[in-house]
């Protein structure tokens, strides 16, 4: 969702982030990082229902983030965000060589359109039967077990089969290419929260991306000035 307030009067203020703890908005950050760009971040602490604070509906009206506020701008989904301070901001970085431009385009919508809702479809199985009361517990157990087995974790299987033919095939960045481009801004929040569960199905390939991604000195910058993102621990 994009809203605009009355324009900022004076110097073009900084990008601001708002920026919740272990979420997608961690790939925001890193961008802003490798790109050298000023920026403020904006804290936001999850809920003991892991929700995002209702503050955030202030600068989005579906209450999550990632947003980034640019002037008068309000802009929130993060494909929309990473696209948008590549574009605007981005002076001819992170943009796929020619020879890219079909992947780049693809795993840049891919990550939020086909593979997150596949591994939050998972993540709210598994969680259902921790949160209701403890008698019902195995039942619903064994009934949402039975269904990730049956419709999440073949499809994650392809998926994951895919993915690391793909690395294979680029050995380094989602698009080729000597530097990260939208395609990897994106994937790597759904990477890491997918390798961080306990039973995944992740090929050396898509190892090595992460930690290739972890290994970057912007990465690391971004990582100390967002605070809390248990993602980026996961034991590979
Ligand atoms: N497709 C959206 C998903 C946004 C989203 O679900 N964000 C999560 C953080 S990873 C969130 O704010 N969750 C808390 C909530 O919805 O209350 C995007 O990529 O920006």
């Amino acid at each position: 969702m994009a809203t605009e307030d009355a324009a900022t009067p004076g110097n073009h203020p900084k990008l601001v982030v708002h920026h919740l703890n272990n979420s997608r908005s961690q790939r925001i950050l890193w961008l802003l990082e490798e790109l050298e760009l000023p920026y403020e971040i904006k804290k936001y602490q999850r809920t003991a229902e892991m929700l995002a604070p209702p503050e955030l509906t202030a600068v989005n009206p579906l209450g999550n983030a990632p947003v980034i506020t640019d002037g008068a701008l309000n802009l929130a989904e993060s494909g929309a965000i990473v696209e948008y301070i590549i574009q605007k901001y981005g002076k001819g970085r992170a943009q796929p060589l020619e020879s890219g431009i079909i992947d780049n385009l693809y795993y840049t919508h891919y990550a939020e359109a086909s593979l997150m809702p596949l591994l939050v479809n998972k993540l709210v199985f598994r969680i259902i039967p921790e949160r209701v009361p403890f008698f019902l517990r195995p039942f619903l157990k064994g009934v949402f077990g039975m269904l990730s087995s049956k419709m999440i974790e073949p499809r994650l299987k392809l998926h994951a089969k895919m993915i690391e033919d793909h690395l294979a095939k680029t050995d380094g960045w989602f698009a080729g290419g000597p530097e990260p481009t939208s395609a990897d801004y994106m994937m790597i929040f759904a990477l890491e929260a997918w390798v961080s569960e306990k039973e995944n199905q992740l090929g050396p390939k898509i190892k090595e991306y992460i930690a290739r991604v972890h290994a970057r000195p912007a990465y690391q910058r971004a990582l100390e000035k967002g605070g809390e993102y248990a993602y980026a621990k996961a034991s590979l």
